[in-house]
């Protein structure tokens, strides 16, 4: 059995089980194999120039962890800059909050080339290694450049836009090409891999080769969807822990006359927030009945506090949830409680198992975990209902939530009273199936077709 060796931007010690299941999943099978995971610690040093990096190790059981330090000018251009400035608003369809300054794709080519450098010397020759995420896209292509012949694939969390929206992105060809530098590159969703390769063969002049196989530059890649999943029996067990159940009790006791909505979120323009509130605002309006009872919950954490468009997103929203508040609250009953706070992950299934109706409504979503979750999260006996956004890669798995589109307001109203009257039958057959599918395409299922389809697939510098 080959090492595995797993990068990813930010290193996160898969046993403690605040990690979440993808770090467990993946600390699970570098633990199998004795594997090595590498990444940026997050730390800046004051004492680096750009593209000099401090690498340290640490072995945490099995795990040999290698984390490297930058220095605030590279964290700045590749992290802050490119990573979430430009691919993150590009690949989530939002050309108009990318910011394209070429200081940082030198930034972003610049932090990648120094973690070829620091990778290389860690490897072994029959490593299988996986590099994860739009921080780290040319990364195996810098590893070519300096002689490593391991199969690398890549797995892409977010999604992937149309090919004409990738074309907007100033030097597209060149992200375009480094996809050709690894063995397998997987993808959240059939549309993505349909995104992926028109782009390929429009912009790049790919030719298909059959069997998932794309070739351009002298180079064949295998592109495949393997939508993620969570570690069901993980979150199970996290449900019945009295953290979970407390939250779930106290809720319910506060919300017995009520009937409460959930949404949990980073605090990012791609999960839809401003139009669930919007929303939510037009079922009170056209449906009078749910004043004085629905309450939603909105739990938000905050994210990439840094980058500009998120400081307009928490604005904007700050002033919708005091606007309904303030027109429909009462002395003694607020219809939304909006916390903008990240919630301790224990407490996370005892929310969503006392919420009625869990409103998962991205703009654009690569998958969305907390879809799955708070289908998990359920009392099979008594089920909530998901509404969920036909946009998040999860939609394609999970037809039997309420699919809305969440630039329809007016929709999204009718999809939430629906779900707040369902009859009992038809939440349970619903949450069966969901469930169900839930629990076939977990987490490990996930890591185990991809690295079986990495395993098989040949080195690209071999091909
Ligand atoms: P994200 O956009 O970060 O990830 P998402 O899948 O929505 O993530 O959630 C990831 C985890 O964060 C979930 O386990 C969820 O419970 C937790 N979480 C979110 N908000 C929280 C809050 N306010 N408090 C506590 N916990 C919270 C990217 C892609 C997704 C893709 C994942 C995994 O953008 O589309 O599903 O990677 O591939």
């Amino acid at each position: 059995m080959s090492r595995l060796v797993v990068v990813s931007n930010r290193l996160a010690d898969p046993r403690k089980p605040a990690a979440g299941g993808l770090a467990v999943a993946l600390g699970d099978a570098l633990a199998r194999t004795g594997g090595l995971w590498f990444g940026s610690s997050g730390a800046t040093a004051a004492d680096l120039a750009p593209g000099e990096g401090r690498l340290r190790t640490r072995q945490a059981g099995k795990v040999l962890l290698a984390s490297v330090d930058l220095c605030a000018e590279d964290h700045a251009a590749y992290y802050q800059g490119y990573a979430n400035s430009v691919l993150w608003p590009v690949f989530h369809y939002r050309l108009d909050l990318a910011q394209f300054d070429p200081a940082y794709l030198v930034g972003y080519r610049r932090v990648n080339q120094m973690f070829a450098r620091k990778l290389l010397p860690l490897l072994r020759e029959s490593d299988l290694i996986w590099v994860h995420d739009y921080h780290l896209i040319p990364l195996a292509a810098e590893l070519r450049a300096l002689g490593c012949r391991q199969r690398i694939g890549f797995f892409l969390h977010i999604p992937v836009p149309p090919p004409l929206v990738m074309a907007a992105l100033p030097q597209h060809e060149w992200l375009m090409r480094s996809f050709f530098a690894y063995d397998l590159v997987g993808l959240q969703s059939e549309a993505d891999v349909d995104h992926f390769t028109r782009s390929m063969v429009t912009e790049a002049g790919a030719q298909e080769l059959g069997a998932q196989r794309l070739h351009a530059y002298g180079a064949t890649v295998r592109v495949a969807a393997f939508p993620i999943g969570i570690d069901v029996e993980e979150f199970q067990a996290l449900a019945a822990a009295p953290d979970a159940v407390h939250t779930f009790e106290a809720l319910r006791a506060e919300y017995s006359r009520r009937q409460l909505l959930l949404g949990i979120d980073r605090l990012d323009y791609s999960k839809g927030i401003p139009q669930r509130v919007r929303a939510f605002r037009q079922l009170l309006e056209r449906y009078p009945e749910n004043r004085n009872s629905a309450t939603l919950v909105m739990i938000a954490s905050p994210s990439r506090d840094d980058v500009h468009a998120y400081a307009d997103l928490r604005q904007e929203l700050e002033g919708l949830c005091g606007a309904i508040n303030g027109d429909y609250g009462t002395l003694d009953w607020m219809p939304l409680r909006y916390i903008h706070r990240t919630v301790a992950r224990r407490r996370v299934p005892g929310l969503c198992r006392a919420a009625r109706v869990g409103l998962v409504t991205p703009l654009r979503d690569g998958m969305n975990l907390v879809a799955k979750e708070y289908v998990v999260a359920q009392d099979e006996a008594d089920p909530g209902v998901l509404v969920l956004s036909r946009f998040a890669g999860a939609a394609e798995q999970l037809e039997e939530a309420l699919l809305v589109n969440p630039y329809d307001t007016q929709g999204m109203a009718g999809a939430i009273q629906a779900a707040l009257h369902m009859p009992l039958a038809e939440r349970q057959w619903r949450h069966q199936r969901l469930l169900e599918r839930i629990r076939r395409h977990d987490v490990h299922w996930w890591r185990q077709g991809f690295l079986q389809a990495l395993e098989e697939s040949s080195s690209a510098s071999a091909a």
